[in-house]
Formats: structure tokens, C-alpha cells, sequence
């Protein structure tokens, strides 16, 4: 998207029409609707028609969980379908104030990198975790593609628990791909740079694009049972830019797919330097052969540098490994492992179809969208047709691998999802719409506007062997009139289309979190029954626990003062501390004793320089805090958890530096029993 953002925005002379065009349709829809947002308005009974099918009644379940990523949000946000109502963030590359991720001490080791600690990101493409080319819904990855990442979140617990730097990248834009069991999730960079050839990017002038700037593919292997990652090896590639990639599937599934750009190799202004080709390339990669490359000892390795962040289980504590090598293969040493298709100039989207013989690529600029036959792939390597070569990597002939091309599909193909029933649907960016499109006729047969400049569009398992072709949901780049405006700045704007007829229908709107780009959907029975309630008490292995109240104390050493304290309704343990002094540094290790559901605790501290910290029935947190100053400072609970909340409280005593106060603890001297307390939220 940043791309052809920016080729309007400087409205470069080929793009000029296109950006007239882009502008026109959104001040078209700013116009027709009077204020009321209503565009692409229905009838009465057409709208309560859609009302109906969105109507999740009170305390009933959505069908489907969506999981929509949060763009310069850093985060991912979860959806019902098909209701819209956000379920929860979760925050992967961000911090996020209201359960302290990345502010307390447990989590703020999963945003370490190699260049010191990075709490933000610009997440893009979450994909689910497969098994047999179908979603699982044990773990969703997501990339980070600033500062080049991979996470994991656990579904059963909607928490990140790992998050990988990729070394030699640049932009982790094409990623995360898994394959069709997660053998492997695939990674590609955007931007190619020189290579340090230690995970890093080199001291090379810039007029040395050509010769010396590379990009990387990365392939993490995941653990069967646990989903940990790990860096296999990269294949080091020409340097063009990556855009997207896809997993093959069935026939394919030993395949991935990935879009280039500037194959020019321009490294400046390259809206133009990357559009001078006709065509750029879709790469293919045989993924498995290249496992077996590197298996077999054609990988090569070299120094890198780069964080591996994981949550321990018992202690639910992230530590951080820094990595010291990764191992490389290289094209031209690894026969038959990647060619080269010729695809329209500077494609975006690459997706396959649920039987693993199609690949659309989406020509952002292209007037047509070509769709590339897999079999006919596999012929033409067979058959030697090639045209040439790049960087040692083979280049098949344009009219050998093409299927053909759906013709005048509406303006600015980005993305492609399909619905399982021999149907295609493509987002238009420029014309705003999503069009609809027979696969094996290459058929336009239905489109519906939506509201504004589409980016990527999700279908329920749209990108794998088996779709759930009910619902499509648009994710808009603008929002413009749609909701009651908000200022200069406005939520982003998704939009719910049932697509179980032959005619789409616009059902819903809502807003979202930041930007997303791509979203993945699930059954909810596939992540729902699986979902964590609490964290078992005995199984707390943090240092820093206190398992009932009589095990809460506070120790000093040397300068560090570490509590251990424990939640429950609606007291800490201790509450009242003294003997802190100036310029400590202050633990406070909490312990939530609670075993039932939807019982937090929060903990905060006047002046302390962080968030507040939740902490879950079973689990431990700590708050770093470091006083500056002596007084008396309270400490309270932040989540109102009974009727007594308001109650939970206390003080921290902080003393001058050097002074003899000594350490003291204590709960509730004059004991009372005060009904109610324990059975309140
Ligand atoms: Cu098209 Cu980053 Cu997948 Cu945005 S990308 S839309
Ligand atoms: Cu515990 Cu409020």
C-alpha cells in the first residue's frame, strides 16, 4: 500500500488519472450521503434485511472470531463476526497501558532487538496456523514490518508468547507465511539492502545498488506441539523489493509464491526507477527443496545478530537469546529451487486458490488480472521454456505460465480471497469496490462499492483449502463520512459482505482499531472450547510469587527492595510497607490468588514511571518502581473487581536515602470480617 499511496500522493505523470480517479470516488461518496454516512444505502426493508443477519442477541455468541491486524498500531484486534464488536487487543510490537503489556518487567523483554528495545512496529498480515492446508486455531503469527519481526500469539490464551527478529531484512513485509502443517513460516524483506552479511545492513554507497544489495527469504520452523520458532536458513535473493508472498496448496503446497518489485534495482525515486520494466516477477520457491538443500549441506553460514524473545511458560516471563549465525542458501548454487514468472509491473497481491492450481497476481496499476496455472508451471520447467535468466535464477516464459487474465476487473487490484465455490474476489483500491469473478472463466460476474480505497479483503479461510464462503469482510484505507466525524483524525472503517448468494450484499460497518491491512477468520468452535479461563496457582513458577498470604514479604538488597504480595478479593498483602528509601529500586512481585474466571487484580503506584500492571487469576507481575522522593505514596488496584475495589489499597512509606528506618510489612493489625468481600464481582 505505502507504495501506490505515495504514487498518488506525487501524482507522477502515468499515475495522474489514477489519482484523479482515487480522489473523484471519494469525494464522490463524501457528497451523495448527506452527513448521514448512508452511501451504498438500501431500502427500509432491505437494511433491516441486513440488521437481521448481523444481529448477535445479548449474552449469545458470535459465529466466527476475525482477527484484524492493527497496521502502525503495532497491535492485533479481535473482531465477532458476524456482529463487529471488538473482542480484544493484543498488543505484539506496542505497549499497551491497559494490561501493562510491555511495561512491566515479564513482558518487556518480547520487544528487545538487536537494536535495543523497539515498542513499536507496523504489523501487516496475520495468518493462522494450519494443519493440512485449513486453519487450527492454535496460534496466530504476525510480522512486524519495521523493525523485522515474527510473532506468535496463543489462541488459547490471546497472549503473545514469542516474537523472532529476522536478521538480513529489511522491511518484513512479505511475511509471515505458513506452510500447509506450518513446516514453515516464510518471511521475505521489501526493501533489498547491502548485506553486512552479520544481520545487518553494510556501509555501502548507495550508487552500488545494483551490484551490492540483496534481499533475504527467511523460513522459521515451528514446533509441531509448542509452535516454537526457530531460524532454519534464508535464501539469499536478487535485489529486488518483496512484496507479498502465498503458500501453494494440493498440487502446490510444496510452493511459495512471492511478488517483486523494482526488478530495475533502482535505489531512488522509485516510483519511476520501479516502473520502468513492463513486467517485474512473481518468485516461486520450492520450499521443501530447499529444506532439503539446506538439510543436505548447501547452506552456508554466517555471522548475524538478532533477539529471539519467548514467554516461559512456567514463570509467564519473556527472556530474550540473542542469536550469533544463520545459515543461507544461495540461488544459483540450488538448482530447480526458485524461478522466475513474468507478472504486469510492480505487482501487490499474490494469492492461491483453494485447489493450489491458480495463482492471481493483483497489478495495483494493471488493467487486467493475470492469473498463473500451476500445472503449467510445472510443464514449463519441465519443458525448458525459459527466457533468459536473473542472478543465475531461471525466468519462464509470460505466455507459458499464464491461465490468462481477467479482463477490465475494475481499477487498482490489490488483494484476492476465495470463497471454495469456483469464485474469485478482488479489492479495487482506486475504484473502491470488491469484484467478484468466476475462477475458471476468468468472469467478472458481480461487484459492490464499498467505503473508501480497499485495501486487503478476508474471507474465512479464504486463503486456505477450505473457505467458509459466507461472509467477506472489506478492511477501507478511508473513512471519510461514514461515522460521526471525530476531527481531523478518524477510526479506520470495515465493512461486512455477505457473499452466500450470487449477489453480494453489504451488511454492516465498523470501525476499527489503526490500520488494518490483512485479517485472518476462524469458526469460533475452532478457539473457543481451548480458551484459558485462569492460570493454575500451583503451576506459578515465578521467582517472584507468593502462592498464599503467608508466603507475601518484603526483603531488602542493597539498594533493591522486593516485595512479594499477593491479590484477592479485596486486599493486598501487605498493604502497608515501610523502610523504602529514595532512589531504590522497588519490585513489586504481585501474585493475583484468585482461581476463577474474570478476576483480575491491577496494581499501581502514585509516580511510578511505567503502567499500571493486570495481572490474571494464578499468575505473577511485577512493577518496577524507583521513588524520587520522600512521602508517604498509595498503591491501589486498578481492575474493580468487587464491591469492595474501591477498598483495595495501600501505602508505601519512602524514606530519605540512608535513613534507619527498617523494613516493615504488615496487613489488616486490627482483623475484621466483613461480609461479602470474598464473593463480590
Ligand atoms: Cu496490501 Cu501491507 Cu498486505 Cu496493506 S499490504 S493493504
Ligand atoms: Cu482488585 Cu479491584
Amino acid at each position: 500500500m505505502e507504495k501506490l499511496i505515495s504514487k498518488f500522493k506525487n501524482a507522477a505523470p502515468k499515475a495522474a488519472l489514477l489519482m484523479a480517479i482515487a480522489a473523484g470516488s471519494a469525494l464522490q461518496g463524501c457528497t451523495k450521503t448527506d452527513g448521514g454516512g448512508n452511501g451504498g444505502a438500501t431500502s427500509d426493508a432491505l437494511s433491516s434485511d441486513a440488521a437481521s443477519k448481523v444481529y448477535v442477541a445479548p449474552g449469545k455468541h458470535d459465529e466466527m472470531y476475525s482477527f484484524l491486524s492493527g497496521g502502525f498500531n503495532g497491535q492485533v484486534s479481535v473482531y465477532g463476526l458476524p456482529s463487529g464488536r471488538l473482542l480484544k487487543i493484543i498488543p505484539v510490537f506496542s505497549q499497551h497501558a491497559e494490561n501493562g503489556y510491555g511495561y512491566n518487567e515479564e513482558t518487556k523483554a518480547m520487544l528487545n532487538t538487536s537494536h535495543g528495545f523497539v515498542p513499536w512496529d507496523d504489523l501487516h498480515h496475520p495468518k493462522l496456523s494450519r494443519a493440512n492446508g485449513t486453519t487450527d486455531g492454535r496460534w496466530l503469527f504476525v510480522n512486524g514490518n519495521n523493525t523485522p519481526r515474527v510473532a506468535r500469539i496463543d489462541l488459547r490464551t490471546f497472549e503473545t508468547v514469542e516474537i523472532m527478529e529476522i536478521p538480513n531484512s529489511a522491511g518484513n513485509h512479505c511475511s509471515p507465511y505458513p506452510t500447509n502443517n506450518n513446516e514453515y513460516v516464510i518471511a521475505g524483506t521489501r526493501f533489498s539492502v547491502p548485506l553486512d552479511m552479520k544481520g545487518g545492513t553494510g556501509d555501502v554507497s548507495m550508487d552500488k545498488y545494483e551490484e551490492e544489495y540483496r534481499g533475504s527469504i527467511s523460513f522459521i520452523k515451528v514446533d509441531k506441539e509448542q509452535g516454537d520458532m526457530e531460524l532454519d536458513f534464508q535464501i539469499l535473493v536478487p535485489g529486488f523489493d518483496y512484496d507479498l508472498a502465498n503458500g501453494g496448496k494440493g498440487p502446490s503446497e510444496d510452493w511459495v509464491f512471492f511478488t517483486t518489485y523494482n526488478s530495475e534495482k533502482s535505489g531512488t525515486l522509485k516510483e519511476i526507477g520501479a516502473s520502468q520494466n513492463d513486467k517485474d516477477y512473481l518468485a516461486a520457491i520450492n520450499w521443501k527443496l530447499a529444506a532439503k538443500y539446506a538439510k543436505e549441506g548447501k547452506a552456508k553460514e554466517m555471522p548475524a545478530n538478532y533477539y529471539h524473545n519467548k514467554l516461559d511458560k512456567n514463570t509467564h516471563t519473556a527472556k530474550s537469546t540473542v542469536k550469533k549465525k544463520v545459515r543461507y542458501l544461495l540461488p544459483e548454487d540450488c538448482p530447480g529451487m526458485m524461478y522466475l514468472l513474468p507478472a504486469p509491473k510492480s505487482p501487490h497481491g499474490i494469492d492461491v486458490d483453494p485447489s493450489g492450481e491458480f495463482m492471481v497476481v493483483s497489478g495495483k496499476l494493471a488493467s487486467a488480472i493475470p492469473v498463473f496455472s500451476f500445472s503449467k508451471m510445472q510443464e514449463a520447467i519441465k519443458n525448458k521454456q525459459f527466457d533468459g535468466e536473473k542472478n543465475g535464477i531461471p525466468v519462464l516464459k509470460y505466455e507459458s505460465v499464464l491461465k490468462g487474465e481477467v479482463k477490465e476487473p475494475g481499477l487498482g487490484p490489490l488483494h484476492t480471497e476465495f470463497d471454495g465455490k469456483g469464485n474469485a474476489y478482488t479489492s479495487m483500491f482506486v475504484s473502491s469496490e470488491v469484484v467478484k469473478w468466476k475462477l475458471n472463466e476468468l468472469k467478472v460476474v458481480d461487484r459492490i462499492p464499498v467505503y473508501y480505497s480497499v485495501g486487503h479483503i478476508v474471507i474465512p479461510g479464504g486463503d486456505t483449502k477450505e473457505p467458509v464462503g459466507k461472509y467477506l469482510v472489506a478492511m477501507n484505507k478511508i473513512t471519510k463520512d461514514r461515522y460521526l466525524p471525530t476531527g481531523p483524525e478518524l477510526a479506520h472503517s470495515a465493512q461486512l459482505i455477505d457473499i452466500s448468494g450470487e449477489k453480494m450484499k453489504m451488511l454492516l460497518d465498523f470501525p476499527t482499531v489503526a490500520e488494518p491491512h490483512y485479517a485472518q477468520a476462524i469458526m469460533a468452535d475452532k478457539i473457543a472450547p481451548n480458551s484459558v479461563k485462569f492460570h493454575k496457582l500451583d503451576e506459578n513458577k515465578h521467582p517472584g510469587a507468593a502462592k498464599k498470604e503467608s508466603e507475601a514479604n518484603v526483603t531488602r538488597k542493597g539498594n533493591k527492595v522486593i516485595v512479594k504480595m499477593t491479590s484477592i478479593r479485596s486486599h493486598f498483602t501487605p498493604d502497608n510497607i515501610e523502610g523504602v528509601q529514595v532512589g531504590d529500586t522497588v519490585l513489586f512481585h504481585v501474585t493475583n490468588l484468585e482461581q476463577d474466571w474474570d478476576v483480575p487484580h491491577g496494581f499501581a503506584v502514585m509516580g511510578a514511571n511505567t503502567s499500571e500492571t493486570l495481572i490474571m487469576p494464578g499468575a505473577t507481575q511485577t512493577l518496577r518502581w524507583v521513588p524520587k522522593k520522600a512521602g508517604v505514596y498509595p498503591m491501589y488496584c486498578t481492575d474493580f473487581c468487587s464491591a469492595l475495589h474501591q477498598e483495595m489499597q495501600g501505602y508505601v512509606r519512602v524514606s530519605p536515602k540512608g535513613s534507619n528506618v527498617p523494613i516493615k510489612f504488615s496487613t489488616g493489625k486490627k482483623k475484621q470480617n466483613i461480609p461479602g468481600v470474598a464473593s463480590a464481582k
